[in-house]
């Protein structure tokens, strides 16, 4: 069968790089986000550089019907689902509260809260039946500390945290592992959407030291998921080594 793993968000960035070492490491995949184009790409270099075989779904973690469609019921040869990285996620906007705006702050919490939900319910139905396999949630420096402006993305990783905790206990009778890893500022297309296609501005947020690249994040990851199965990292923060905590920052300008 081949050991089989799920990365959300695999388009760009962290998600992307995971998907990469997994593969490396020899896994099937599962790659899912809404870029179709993206994901095809991804499915043939992996298939072309490491032999892997792909699945690749396209759709919109913030519906709950698509993640059923897509991922209640996999293909019976995909389900034996190992690892789930729950990685889709973004930031939208940088205002203060008072100047929030709502489409913002429901793309936020419907992507980073709920999407996590929806994949996960699904998911861990597979897991529960072999009674094993590993859930690795990315929240973010941003769900240990606000910062501001931050407000609504603080608050939606400050869920995942929550989330993380509580999944981990209601899973713990099956055996399945719960982790999460907290980075600090990694160079992606984050601010990119963040700042919704201001590549001044998006850019600005990396100038001046070196942040965290997505093969960091994604090796940490490897190492959590590489550890022996009776060891579970529950959480790891992994910042640039020039920032301190979410607003504190060596830059050199
Ligand atoms: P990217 O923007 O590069 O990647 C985000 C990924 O999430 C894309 O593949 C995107 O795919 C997917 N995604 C976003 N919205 C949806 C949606 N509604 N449905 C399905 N997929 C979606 O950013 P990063 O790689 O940096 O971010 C990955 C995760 O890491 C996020 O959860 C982010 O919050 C977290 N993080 C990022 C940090 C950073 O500094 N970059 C630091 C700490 C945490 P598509 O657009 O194709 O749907
Ligand atoms: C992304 C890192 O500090 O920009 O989660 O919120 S931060």
């Amino acid at each position: 069968m081949g050991k089989i793993a799920l990365v959300t968000g695999a388009t760009s960035g962290i998600g992307e790089a995971v998907a990469i070492l997994m593969a490396k490491e020899g896994y099937k995949l599962i790659i899912t986000g809404r870029r179709e184009e993206r994901l095809q790409e991804l499915a043939s270099k992996l298939k072309t550089q490491y032999g892997t075989e792909t699945l690749a779904l396209s759709f919109d973690v913030r519906s709950c019907n698509e993640v059923e469609q897509y991922l209640g019921n996999l293909p019976e040869q995909w389900q034996s689902i190992e690892i789930l990285v729950n990685n889709a996620g973004l930031a939208v906007g940088l205002n203060p509260v008072q100047d929030g705006v709502l489409d913002d702050w429901e793309r936020m919490i419907d992507t980073n809260i709920k999407g996590l939900l929806y994949v996960t319910k699904c998911v861990s139905k597979y897991m529960i039946e072999r009674k094993c396999g590993h859930i690795v949630n990315l929240c973010s420096i941003a769900g240990k500390e606000a910062y501001a402006n931050g407000n609504v993305y603080c608050a939606t990783k400050h869920a995942v945290d929550a989330l993380t905790k509580g999944m981990r206990i209601d899973l713990l009778p099956y055996g399945i592992r719960v982790s999460q890893i907290c980075p600090g500022a990694v160079e992606t297309e984050f601010s990119l959407v963040r700042f919704k296609g201001d590549v001044n501005r998006a850019d600005n947020v990396y100038k001046g030291f070196t942040p965290l690249t997505a093969m960091d994040v994604a090796d940490a990851i490897m190492y959590m998921v590489k550890c022996p199965p009776h060891v579970n990292i529950n959480d790891m923060v992994i910042m640039p080594t020039a920032q301190a905590n979410s607003y504190t920052f060596n830059k050199v300008l």
